[in-house]
């Protein structure tokens, strides 16, 4: 008898598809998170703690601002940097939203949008993990509609005053700088915000029961006084968060493959071990149907994924096909974890095995940096030229 696959993403042999160099980023990041992070991953979870301690070793590694380049970044192909992603979401999607917040969000932000004195403050320090970031765009009652966001940013003389809150913020309260999106007469302008700037609060919101190794805070600005040269001089209008927010969706559909195939794995090497009946369950024909199922998702999306990310680094990659494939590979996630935890039974239900705390963390996924309802909706605009958000 032929011994089971260990890595689904073998059945179609996705790595004969990577470059040598492809291949060897995959394998550093999953050797380095095979020794640091997989197995203390489901005491983070339990504990409800981000393991910041990780943070310099990440820097160390180049995984901060990765596709970046110069200040300190490896400037890696965006395909290495969603293969590193998958690899960081294959041990939690906490692990990989630290990445994508730092490098694609705080650290992209200023690198696109940022002045020369605002690179060389920030970069290189976020680069080495020295100093941690946050994005705060969502508020309160502004989530899928940031364009209607109620935080100002009003002139006072050479300065700005900043009032508002931002809601649902990963990595703010353990950020050492923020990249705060306001509403000016002129219209929406982002400001970089470090931490300690009087009528600067946060706050972090507990009882989560998802993404629960990841900080995720409230942002207060109550007559926040900034220079103008804290505001990022290239930003203009909501296109300025928008571009960032084609990024980090970037690395979520690379991500989400990571928890498709570690669930998978988990499901895999218990069908094949566990007997009932007198046979192992992977012998079921019922159990087959489940696994051959999800190995197909899991290999659709990766073949997406990376043909998402061949067209980013010709430089030919459009917002919507970013949508398309955030929107499918995470719902097909997020249904690869479900399924893989039925065949787990009632051990499923535990930290013990993974799908299940995979399942939990993509419910976040599948909401933020857009949710499923926006991105069908923002495919829906591209096939039929009608845009469902206009009233
Ligand atoms: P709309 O009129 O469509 O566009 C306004 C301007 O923006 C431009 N634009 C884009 N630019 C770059 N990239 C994109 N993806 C863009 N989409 C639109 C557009 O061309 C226009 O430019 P201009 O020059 O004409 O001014 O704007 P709308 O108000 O109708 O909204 C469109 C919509 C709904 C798609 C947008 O608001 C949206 O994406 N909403 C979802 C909000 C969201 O995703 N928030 C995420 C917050 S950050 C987060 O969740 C981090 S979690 C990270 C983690 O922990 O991993
Ligand atoms: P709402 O916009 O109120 O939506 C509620 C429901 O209504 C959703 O199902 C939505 O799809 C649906 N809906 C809304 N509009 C429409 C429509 N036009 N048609 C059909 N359905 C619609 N934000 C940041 O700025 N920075 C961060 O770092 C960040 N990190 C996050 C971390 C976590 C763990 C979570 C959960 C969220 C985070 N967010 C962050 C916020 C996230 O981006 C928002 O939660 C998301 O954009 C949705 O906004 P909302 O929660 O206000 O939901």
């Amino acid at each position: 008898m032929a011994s089971p696959m260990t890595d689904p993403l073998a059945l179609l042999d996705l790595d004969s598809s990577l470059s040598d160099t492809e291949r060897d980023i995959r394998s550093t990041v999953s050797a380095f998170l095979d020794d640091r992070a997989r197995p203390f991953a489901p005491a983070w979870y339990d504990s409800g703690t981000f393991p910041r301690d990780l943070v310099p070793e990440l820097g160390k590694l180049g995984l901060l601002g990765m596709h970046l380049d110069g200040y300190g970044c490896a400037g890696t192909s965006a395909v290495e940097y969603g293969l590193a992603c998958l690899e960081l979401e294959s041990v939690d999607s906490g692990l990989r939203s630290f990445v994508s917040v730092q490098g694609s969000l705080a650290m992209f932000s200023i690198w696109r949008h940022g002045s020369e004195e605002q690179k060389q403050e920030w970069l290189p320090r976020m680069a080495a993990g020295e100093a941690i970031g946050c994005f705060g765009l969502t508020e309160p009652d502004h989530g899928s509609d940031p364009a209607n966001m109620r935080t100002r940013a009003v002139r006072d003389g050479a300065d700005w005053i900043l009032n508002g809150t931002k809601m649902w913020i990963t990595n703010g309260g353990i950020a050492d700088v923020a990249t705060v999106w306001a509403q000016t007469e002129s219209g929406i302008r982002g400001f970089l915000v470090p931490r300690g700037t009087p009528g600067f609060t946060t706050r972090d919101i507990k009882n989560k029961l998802s993404l629960r190794a990841s900080v995720t805070s409230e942002l207060v600005l109550e007559d926040v006084r900034l220079p103008e040269a804290a505001r990022l001089p290239l930003a203009e209008g909501l296109k300025g968060p928008l571009s960032c927010l084609n990024e980090a969706r970037f690395g979520i559909l690379f991500g989400a493959v990571g928890a498709a195939r570690d669930s998978l794995r988990s499901a895999l090497a218990y069908a094949t071990t566990r007997t009932q009946f007198g046979r192992p369950l992977g012998g079921f024909q019922l159990t087959q149907q489940k696994l051959a199922d999800r190995a197909l998702s899991v290999s659709t999306s990766a073949l997406l994924a990376l043909h998402i990310g061949r067209l980013k680094d010709a430089g030919a990659l459009r917002p919507e096909q970013i949508s398309a494939g955030k929107l499918h590979n995470v719902r097909e996630a997020i249904a690869t974890a479900r399924e893989c935890r039925t065949i787990l039974g009632g051990s499923g239900i535990t930290s013990e095995y993974s799908p299940l705390r995979h399942a939990a963390n993509l419910e976040s996924v599948l909401t933020y940096e857009g949710t499923s309802e926006i991105h069908l909706l923002t495919v829906g605009r591209a096939l039929t030229g009608l845009n469902a958000f206009a009233g």
